[in-house]
């Protein structure tokens, strides 16, 4: 660590004020931070890096990221971080996305500098291990919930007999990496009717059925798991101040709104801006809520879930900090989408969603004070009355398929107020029956000074998607008098994937966004959120296999089918199935997916997983990486398609070889790559 030279400016003083200080759990924010000080917030997938400056002037430079796993050579290049101000909080953020879990990695962070040397720090933070559930089981037959916890210790899966049990308060703790799980037996269904109350770290709930009129889960604690669980409640999940590493994923939230409009309800709720956070949610399928997702401080992934029929919005991380990350998720029919009601920094990130059919607007631009990444959305409303439009013109808005299916602007109103950051909207689809997509802030003359749109293109809702979409015939619209009223369902679009069409004007007109576009075929990116040839990703609850403890999406038609099945498959080219783990099929088209572990340690995990698609024999793809340690490719081989995936695991090398026909291929691709991309973590 170097100290700064009397030549240099206040602006490197400011920057590299104190020593070298960094510390990998530090969400809970044990003591504010000093100028020059550097925190790394890891959750399972991603990092967020905060470096706190003490003079404002130092945000107007530039400041880079590249990543690599501890011990490589080669630095792979991530988003600039942002610069933003909120309140005495001045700092560059950022994510890294697509880590692997568990997984030590090194940032490597330059602010730049005109005429300077550049300040470059190294730090090394290591992502969170995924949770994995103990191997020690206690069978606890009757009472349910209350009689297990009096048995538990750190460490153990508590097996519930089926029945109906009440209301209960967990104050039993497990420890990091050893949990106190609550599982049904398998006889049947482990219903808890009442609110399960957590005041416990480290407790795991799997696969219940909980039901409470007014909160099924309240609590504030750290590490909690809730997985696989079908929870139906006016709040399903409630945190409240200071929740740390929940881990909430492949639920079934269901909330009480039956489509009657109203504020109230929601199926994650992470209560308050205060406090730690470093949450996952992930893989739910949530519907019927006032709002799916809400709130929290900061540094909380929200993908791969299914939202759909809430009355009020789709998501908000109202009140957030730094580092919201909202991707892969489809969301259907709400009053409005994304909230920013206030935003308090940012950047939040918002790529790769579905978001479609909100009656009011599709982004709830309330209060933005920073930087925010909306990359690669398809975003399909009916029509938009989205105000104080050109605030979020502070970020980026690029790689988008932003369609209304009127004629009209997108946005309206509002300031341009591109601050610290400067903005970059460009390489989108607009769909406004070809006039300008923000009305109201001569935005003409905005893109022209600023040099945007120079790659984006207009376009209408019937060309560039793959389903013949039907609009709904109502006229959604606004009013405070729609409280306590049911919504029309002539408001609400079915639930399109909207795949890109092959041809149209979405097909390889995007940027490369490095770490956040991710794989793509052809010369370029698509516009929207999926690429033409890779499926979509996986969306909301995949199957917890009790017997093989894998976890993986169960696409429609197909089913687990005994190992020995693999031997007729063979004319498909389903290697020999001795010794692997599940097998999967589907009758029409005839599809089978094999998964395989090899037990591996160390740095030979990455090379194994990266020899097993590595031949480019018969390649039809080229080696397709949507998170790190996790690698696939898609081959012809003689009359057969097969998609080969092979996945870093703590202990070994997950493979997956799924194939089909080459003649079915059209048919099963979907599908195909959905079931492989479930295997993300
Ligand atoms: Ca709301
Ligand atoms: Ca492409």
């Amino acid at each position: 660590m170097s100290t700064p030279n009397s030549h240099r400016t206040p602006i490197l003083v400011s920057l590299l004020l104190i020593g070298f200080a960094w510390s990998a759990l530090c969400a809970a924010e044990p003591q504010a931070p000093k100028p020059g000080e550097i925190r790394c917030r890891p959750t399972w997938a991603c990092m967020g890096i905060n470096w706190y400056v003490g003079n404002r002037d130092d945000l107007a430079r530039p400041a880079s990221v590249a990543f690599r796993r501890k011990g490589r050579q080669q630095w792979r290049p991530a988003l600039d971080l942002w610069a933003h101000v909120y309140k005495d909080r001045m700092m560059f953020s950022g994510s890294v996305f697509r880590l692997a879990p568990g997984t030590e990695y090194e940032f490597r962070v330059t602010v730049g500098a005109g005429g300077e040397k550049p300040v470059t720090r190294v730090v090394s933070a290591r992502t969170l291990d995924y949770p994995k559930m103990p191997s020690r089981v206690v069978r606890v037959p009757t009472g349910g919930l209350a009689a297990a916890q009096e048995k538990a210790a750190p460490g153990t899966v508590m097996l519930l007999g089926k029945g109906t049990y009440p209301a209960v308060q967990l104050t039993k703790s497990g420890k990091g990496g050893a949990w106190i799980v609550y599982k049904p037996a398998g006889d049947g269904e482990v219903v808890i009717e009442g609110k399960t109350e957590i005041r416990a770290d480290y407790v795991w709930l799997h696969g219940l059925t909980l039901r409470d009129a007014k909160n099924a889960i309240q609590g504030s604690h750290k590490g909690i798991c809730i997985t696989n669980c079908r929870i139906s409640a006016h709040y399903a999940i409630h945190t409240g101040r200071g929740a740390e590493n929940y881990f909430i994923a492949d639920n079934r939230l269901t909330g009480d709104a039956k489509g009657v409009f109203s504020f109230s309800g929601e199926g994650v709720d992470f209560g308050s801006s205060r406090g730690a956070c470093g949450h996952a949610v992930c893989y739910n399928e949530i519907s019927n809520f006032a709002d799916g997702i809400s709130y929290g401080r900061g540094d909380i992934d929200v993908y791969g879930n299914y939202i759909h029929e809430t009355v009020d919005d789709f998501i908000e991380p109202d009140y957030a900090f730094e580092n919201y990350r909202i991707w892969n998720n489809r969301c259907y029919n709400s009053m409005c989408g994304f909230s920013f009601q206030p935003m308090k920094g940012g950047p939040w990130y918002m790529f790769r969603n579905v978001n479609v059919g909100t009656y009011l607007h599709a982004f709830k631009l309330k209060d933005i004070t920073g930087p925010t990444v909306i990359a690669h959305n398809t975003v399909l409303t009916k029509s938009s009355r989205l105000g104080q439009g050109a605030d979020i013109l502070r970020g980026w808005i690029l790689n988008n398929a932003w369609l209304r299916a009127t004629p009209g602007p997108l946005a309206s109103g509002g300031r341009f107020r591109p601050e610290l950051n400067g903005a970059r909207v460009d390489y989108n689809a607009y769909g406004t029956g070809g006039g300008e997509p923000w009305s109201g802030v001569n935005y003409k003359a905005l893109a022209q000074k600023h040099g945007w749109d120079k790659h984006s293109t207009h376009v209408g809702y019937r060309d560039v998607f793959q389903e013949k979409v039907t609009v709904p015939a109502g006229k959604p619209y606004y009013s405070s008098k729609l409280k306590g009223k049911v919504i029309p369902k002539d408001w609400q679009f079915e639930h399109y994937l909207l795949l890109p069409k092959p041809g149209s004007k979405l097909i390889d007109a995007g940027t490369v966004l490095p770490n956040l576009t991710g794989p793509y075929l052809g010369k370029a990116p698509d516009l929207g959120a999926h690429e033409l040839g890779l499926g979509t990703a996986w969306y909301g609850p995949r199957v917890w296999d009790d017997q093989t403890h894998l976890v993986y999406g169960l696409p429609k038609g197909w089913r687990k089918t005994p190992l020995t099945a693999g031997a007729k498959l063979g004319d498909i080219g389903c290697p020999d199935a001795a010794g692997a783990k599940v097998l999967l099929t589907c009758e029409s088209p005839r599809i089978f997916a094999l998964l395989r572990i090899e037990p591996l340690t160390g740095e030979a995990r990455w090379r194994r997983a990266k020899q097993i698609v590595a031949s480019d024999q018969g390649a039809q793809t080229p080696v397709l990486e949507f998170q790190d340690g996790l690698y696939m490719r898609l081959y012809r081989k003689g009359a057969n398609a097969t998609l080969i995936a092979a996945r870093v695991e703590p202990d070994g090398v997950l493979t997956a070889v799924v194939g089909c026909r080459q003649t079915d291929l059209s048919a099963a691709r979907l599908a195909m790559f959905q079931f492989v991309r479930s295997l993300v973590r």
